[in-house]
Parts: C-alpha cells; structure tokens; sequence
C-alpha cells in the first residue's frame, strides 16, 4: 500500500515538473549598463508566463538568485507582446528582440500592477514572485492568448532611466507556456486515481 502512495505521490510530482519554468537564465549576468543594486534578488535565474485556457488565467513567475520579500527597490517587469507589437525600446542596450505593448509588474513589496494602473495580488515566496491574472485584464491586441509572447527584467526602481535595467530573461520575446497540457491532465487523472485507491484501501481498513 505504501508503494501505491509513493508512486502516486511521483506521478504528481511529474506533473508539477510539467509546469516547470520555461526559461533558465545565466547567474550574475547583470546588464552592463545595469547601476543598481547587485544583490542576488535583482538577478533573475528562471521565469515563466503560461495561459490556462481552462481558467482563463496568465500565471506569471520569476525566481531570483536570492530572497525577493523585502529586498527595496527591486521589481520584475513582464513585457507582453498581445499582437503586433513594433515597440522595440531596448535596442539601445543590446537588446532589439524585445518588444511588448502591455505590461506586468511585480514588487518585492508584495503589490503588483499592469500597464499604469491596474493593480494585481503578488505572491513572493523566498526567491519566487508569482501572480495569477485574468486573461480579460491583459485583452489582445491581434493574438489570441496563447500565442503572446513575453520576457521580463528585473529592475531596481530606486535607479532613473536605463540605469535601472538589471537582468533580462529570456534577450528575446518567446510564447508563453500553454498550460496544462493534455499529457499533464492524463498524468494527474492518473495520480489522483492511485490516491483514491489508497484513500479507499485505507478506509476499508479503518472500518
Ligand atoms: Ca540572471
Ligand atoms: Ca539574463
């Protein structure tokens, strides 16, 4: 029986692994132009934008080589490219491939917003910063959902102007993650059925 729970417990863990970060990224690789702190929260080493069509929902997550909660100043910019996008503002510092006509902004203060105004629910755990966003508040601008594309770089927002341009992850605008995957639904249909069968052996056992 406890064979049955641990590999029930390993076939959920594989599809955790399903929603495992879309991008890795380079430590200490902090732009050149970059005047900011060079503490470990303002170095991005993974990252993550996946639609949910299911939900309706843009999940948006960035891990730091360090603890993001408190760190002052530091914050993660999304730039989300909704369909035609033309606005290349980083070419300046190396950086042509990005481009987005929406954004998403995450604080190490735990508050968030889109674009200027909009505020969203940030969530920071150790050196993770994540917020799950409605589809219907990020609308398009040619592509359909699944198809935006995105990078994101951390600032530090006490600095003005380029200076404040920290670690980009990825250098160009990728698609976001579509999430869950058929395979990952299989995955956990067949995980939650093992655990009910040891929910229920279990119970018999009791009786
Ligand atoms: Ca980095
Ligand atoms: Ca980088």
């Amino acid at each position: 029986m406890k064979k049955i729970f641990f590999k029930a417990l390993a076939i959920a863990g594989i599809a955790a692994a399903a929603n495992a970060h879309a991008v890795t990224d380079p430590a200490d690789d902090f732009l050149a132009v970059y005047t900011g702190s060079h503490t470990a929260a303002f170095d991005v080493l993974s990252a993550d934008v996946a639609y949910n069509a299911g939900t309706n929902e843009f999940i948006f997550r960035t891990t730091a080589a360090g603890d993001i909660a408190g760190m002052a100043g530091a914050a993660y910019v999304f730039g989300l490219d909704a369909g035609g996008s033309t606005n290349a503002p980083f070419a300046g510092v190396g950086l042509p491939g990005v481009t987005f006509n929406t954004t998403v902004t995450l604080r190490s203060d735990g508050t968030g917003g889109i674009g200027g105004g909009g505020a969203v629910s940030t969530h920071i755990v150790g050196n993770e910063i994540f917020s799950t966003i409605s589809a219907s508040l990020l609308p398009s601008k040619g592509f359909a959902f699944k198809d935006y594309t995105w990078t994101v770089w951390s600032i530090d927002s006490r600095v003005a102007g380029t200076g404040r341009l920290a670690d980009f992850a990825p250098d160009v605008n990728i698609t976001v993650t579509a999430v869950p995957e058929p395979e990952t639904y299989a995955m956990l249909a067949a995980g939650l059925g093992m655990l009910g069968v040891v929910a229920r052996r279990r119970s018999r056992k009791q009786a």
